[in-house]
């Protein structure tokens, strides 16, 4: 098929799901310019993980200016840049992960474990999507998928990462407490999205019939992505006033 680059496509009143693809993108475009700033605005030990909160809204904001696009020529969901998204941003929350235990004695070791678990989420449910979306089966991809979802919950609430969190001060343990509710409940957004999109739906069941699979994605990445960010930087702010009294 063939598109006219140039054809400007205007979004409908009613396309609600191509709305919140627009909104999506400057959200993550106006998160971004606020972490950057805030970057000179806050400790050194912290800057690098306000860095990443900003590069994960960024290419998210990238992303969604294309799918945006891509959505409205094609009326298809952009499943393959979406997940070239996710590949890129959900790999970059376990460094943030991983910078905020690192005081606390967190070792390289703990960071693989946690984008190997992302990454296996991710590829499996990707298959999934892109290739047995339309089978009765699509379930299995999405339950092979939920074995690395988990596994990165059990790491944040019960494992290396709490342990760690909990030893590195109050600050960093409440700041791992809020991105341990955003990985147990903003995360789990994804699956209902998923369920709602793939024939499979839960276990071969069809729930969440009649919602869109992009609307649903779309607005988990806007709590998942900015709303974490905002707990990094509140923890990092926390930090300083008390390190500075
Ligand atoms: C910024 C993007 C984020 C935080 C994306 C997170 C995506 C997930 C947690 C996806 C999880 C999935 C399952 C647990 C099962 C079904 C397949 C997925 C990939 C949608």
């Amino acid at each position: 098929m063939h598109y006219n680059l140039l054809t400007i496509v205007p979004i409908e009143n009613t396309n609600y799901v191509a709305f919140t693809f627009f909104i999506g993108c400057m959200a993550m475009l106006g998160a971004s310019v606020f972490f950057f700033f805030e970057v000179s605005n806050t400790d050194k030990k912290w800057r690098t993980s306000i860095l990443i909160s900003g590069i994960i809204t960024f290419i998210a904001a990238v992303h969604y200016y294309y799918m945006r696009d891509y959505y409205l020529a094609t009326n298809l969901s952009p499943t393959f840049f979406r997940y070239v998204d996710w590949l890129l941003t959900v790999p970059l929350m376990c460094v943030e992960f991983y910078l905020i235990t690192k005081k606390a004695g967190a070792k390289i070791t703990l960071l693989w474990k946690l984008v190997a678990a992302s990454v296996f989420m991710l590829i499996t449910g990707y298959i999934g999507e892109a290739i047995y979306g339309n089978d009765p089966q699509s379930w299995i991809w999405g339950f092979i998928s939920s074995i690395g979802y988990f596994y990165i919950v059990y790491l944040i609430w019960f494992g290396e990462v709490a342990k760690l969190a909990n030893n590195a001060g109050t600050a960093v343990a409440r700041a791992n407490k809020t991105l341990g509710w955003f990985v147990l409940v903003g995360w789990a957004i994804y699956p209902i999205g998923y369920i709602a999109g793939t024939q499979g739906g839960l276990f071969g069941v069809n729930v969440f019939q009649g919602l869109s699979l992009d609307l649903v994605y779309n607005i988990g990445d806007a709590i998942n992505k900015i709303g974490f960010g905002l707990v990094i930087y509140t923890l990092a702010q926390a930090d300083k006033e008390t390190t500075l009294v």
